[in-house]
């Protein structure tokens, strides 16, 4: 096993890709500790101490959505099916306009595929949001939504992609990606964008200089085996074209859903998902530690075990709350700087393209390009 860790290291140190079988290895090694201390050691080469989080917003403006996944407790398959709704462009101006203070400096939206929506309301979304929250930027539409454009309007994802970018898109949250095994989707969310889909929308978004987040859902009914081939994956997009900025590992909620019988992760295999990712995505800027998912403690724990990010105030969370968090709905700014000053690190406020945001210049919030000594790891990676 020491071996095993020795060789991993040695690789982190020279930039090499970590091998599927050693991947897999990892995965049955008991000594999670000794794990960590190699996914720590990394963190701290390319992040020192830092640890980001982001002044943020969650809009889900409609939850109607004709993909039936098992795992989604969100999701409502009909207008008029109990609890489905579907906000105008207005109401979401509305919904925008009751939670927005200054110095939020983004918006991340994730909708169900909705099939009364034409592709005018997305682009409607986006032009109300630039036009009358200029400070926000918006990371908006999982790949399994613009793939779902792309077929429903006939378009390429370029050619959908451009219209929202013209419309005010400035990046993509990294839902949907689930586990790429094909046997596992088959099994948990068959009439969606397949794994091959997924990865060709982010290729196509990356190569028209938007950046991303990628993400893998584990604790339904993979095997470890696929969870690396999923990681391998991500990793070898993220060679061929840079463009994924954060890795966000999701762990399975069962309340509220037709997986309800499986039990939900362990705290080990959160962390355990959290230090293997930041080995195995050993060329991914970031590991997001997402609190509303994980829970504020083990969110916090994680900053040791590899993750650099806890993501950000979130305000109104739906998709995991539906499914059984018991995360509050919101943290304030200081409580996320207090969780992270209590893990030992430093807490850093970023924006969506991870520029530290300048705390110290009085009454607002600017971008500066590099303050802290822990982003200057980032040479690494680039070279
Ligand atoms: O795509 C849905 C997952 C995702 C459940 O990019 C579930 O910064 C577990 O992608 N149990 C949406 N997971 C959330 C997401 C996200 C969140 C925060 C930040 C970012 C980012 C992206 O949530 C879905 C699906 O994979 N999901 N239901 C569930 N019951």
């Amino acid at each position: 096993m020491h071996n095993l860790l020795g060789t991993i290291e040695s690789k982190l140190e020279q930039g090499e890709d970590i091998s599927f079988k050693e991947g897999c290895e990892l995965f049955e090694c008991s000594d999670l500790l000794s794990i960590a201390a190699v996914a720590n050691r990394y963190r701290e080469k390319l992040h020192g101490k830092v640890t980001y989080y982001n002044w943020n917003l969650h809009l889900n403006s409609t939850n109607v959505c004709e993909a039936d996944c098992l795992f989604c407790s969100f999701a409502r398959l009909k207008t008029g099916d109990p609890e489905a709704y579907t906000m105008s462009v207005e109401e979401a101006h509305r919904w925008i306009s009751q939670r927005y203070r200054p110095g939020m400096t983004e918006i991340h939206i994730v909708n169900g595929l909705n099939p009364e929506l034409d592709f005018d309301y997305y682009e409607s979304l986006l032009r109300m949001i630039r036009r009358d929250f200029p400070a926000l930027h918006i990371k908006a539409f999982t790949a399994v939504e613009i793939h779902y454009f792309a077929e429903k309007f006939a378009m390429s994802y370029t050619q959908v992609l451009e219209k929202l970018i013209d419309a005010g898109l400035g990046s993509l949250p990294g839902g949907g990606a689930e586990v790429f095994s094909e046997r596992v989707r088959k099994k948990i969310c068959r009439d969606k964008a397949n794994s091959q889909q997924w990865l060709e929308v982010h290729r196509a978004a990356h190569n028209l200089g938007l950046k991303s987040n990628c993400t893998m859902l584990y604790g339904t009914v993979e095997r470890p085996a696929e969870l690396v081939e999923h990681l391998l994956q991500l990793r070898d997009l993220q060679s061929e074209t840079g463009g994924f900025q954060a890795f966000i590992p999701l762990a399975f909620h069962n309340e509220g859903n037709r997986m309800a019988k499986l039990p939900s992760p362990t705290g080990m295999d959160d962390l355990r998902i959290v230090a293997l990712s930041r080995i195995l995505l050993h060329n991914i800027p970031h590991i997001k530690a997402y609190w509303v998912m994980l829970g504020i403690k083990t969110a916090q724990i994680a900053q040791s075990f590899g993750a650099n990010d806890i993501d950000g105030t979130v305000t109104e969370e739906k998709i995991y709350h539906m499914a059984g968090s018991r995360s509050p709905d919101a943290l304030s700014i200081p409580e996320l700087r207090r969780v992270i000053e209590a893990a030992g690190r430093i807490p850093v406020e970023r924006d969506t393209l991870y520029r530290p945001i300048d705390l110290n210049t009085e009454g607002s919030y600017q971008q500066s390009d590099n303050r802290y000594g822990g982003s200057a790891g980032l040479a690494i990676l680039a070279s």
